[in-house]
């Protein structure tokens, strides 16, 4: 029977309709019951079939059927419009009142906040901070530190020459001569600056880095005076104690001369690349002042000694934040930076 057709779609959509998850299988039930080619067209079509009073009666029916079908996927339609409504509501919804973020504030690079901190512990050993000039003549940076003529440090690859004659520092040790010609003995210094190589970058190379140089210039200062201040820097920059290595290195203006080094807090000395896989770090270089450098600035050696150190202020913070790469010091990149 034509009517019970009728009334099995009709139940049967609603049901349809109203378990209908989304949008997309709503619209295809729609297709399905009311379509050109739907379920309520094939028994359209089949009605022609019957006697005249009975089409009438089940015309009645379908088009009862078919209004019915309509409002109920209108409304189920309208239920998931709202409901997505509400959902982009809630996900754009601003609170006005609540306060501005605001500027973000800054923070002092962590190589000028550890210059600041060795700055501070030295000025409360008598120290004074000097500042000498970047583009330094060769005089300074080479000659009065006992530097020979023939001496690799001055070949090309290392010093960036201007083209009139003077340098950019490749070190801050001539600031120790600036201080020895402006400042009579006994005399305590440090100087803490930007230097510059020309040398090749890797992961703790940088051709611009930075230092701080230290000196002192008194009656019978020893090895025992170098090490004591060399250990309290280091205990207090790493706020621990730390394995030290003391080896003979060569520069032309200390004798003996020296070069300390940090066991590797990247890789606890097991070797990575920072060390070169050798478990150690090199630091500083120091020792106790040349005669001749000494000489050269006015100083009679005779009565005065001195110790002296030149440590790479860069490589101390990569150890003390663990900082695997020099380059992130100074590329800039806020993401590194707003960790300190
Ligand atoms: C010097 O520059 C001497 N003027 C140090 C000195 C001063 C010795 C006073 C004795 C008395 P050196 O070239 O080794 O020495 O450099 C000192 C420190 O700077 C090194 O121990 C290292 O920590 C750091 N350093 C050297 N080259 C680089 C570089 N390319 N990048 C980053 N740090 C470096």
């Amino acid at each position: 029977m034509i009517q019970d057709d009728i009334r099995t779609l009709e139940a049967d959509a609603c049901a349809r309709i109203g378990a209908a998850a989304t949008l997309e299988q709503l619209e295809a039930i729609r297709v399905e019951a009311l379509g050109r080619k739907g379920v309520l067209a094939q028994i359209s079509k089949e009605m022609g079939k019957l006697a005249p009073e009975e089409r009438a009666q089940a015309g009645k029916l379908l088009n009862a059927a078919k209004q019915l079908l309509e409002e109920a996927f209108e409304r189920r339609k309208r239920e998931f419009d709202e409901s997505r409504l509400a959902a982009r509501l809630d996900a754009e919804w601003l609170d006005l009142t609540l306060p501005a973020p605001g500027p973000r504030p800054g923070s002092l690079h962590p190589i000028t906040q550890i210059q600041m901190e060795i700055e501070d512990l030295f000025v409360s050993l008598g120290f004074m901070v000097l500042d000498g000039p970047e583009v330094e003549t060769e005089y300074h940076n080479f000659d009065a530190l006992n530097i020979p003529r023939d001496h690799p440090a001055r070949d090309a690859q290392d010093t960036f020459w201007l083209t009139d004659g003077n340098l950019l520092r490749t070190h801050t040790s001539p600031v120790q001569v600036r201080g020895m010609e402006r400042f009579r003995p006994p005399l305590r210094m440090i100087a803490p600056g930007r230097v510059f190589r020309n040398e090749s970058v890797d992961a703790s190379h940088e051709h611009t880095f930075y230092q701080i140089e230290g000196m002192m210039i008194d009656h019978d200062v020893s090895v025992a005076h170098l090490l004591y201040f060399m250990k309290t820097l280091l205990r207090e920059v790493f706020r621990r104690d730390v394995s030290l290595r003391l080896r003979p290195g060569f520069f032309p203006f200390v004798e003996p001369g020296f070069e300390l080094d940090v066991q590797c807090f990247i890789c606890g000395g097991a070797g990575c690349p920072v060390c070169k896989q050798s478990g150690w770090v090199e630091q500083l270089g120091c020792g106790l002042v040349n005669p001749n450098v000494l000489r050269t600035s006015g100083i009679d050696p005779e009565q005065w000694s001195g110790f002296a150190f030149g440590l790479g202020l860069t490589r101390l913070v990569m150890m003390r934040y663990g900082v695997e790469d020099i380059r992130l010091l100074q590329s800039g990149d806020l993401r590194f930076l707003r960790q300190f």
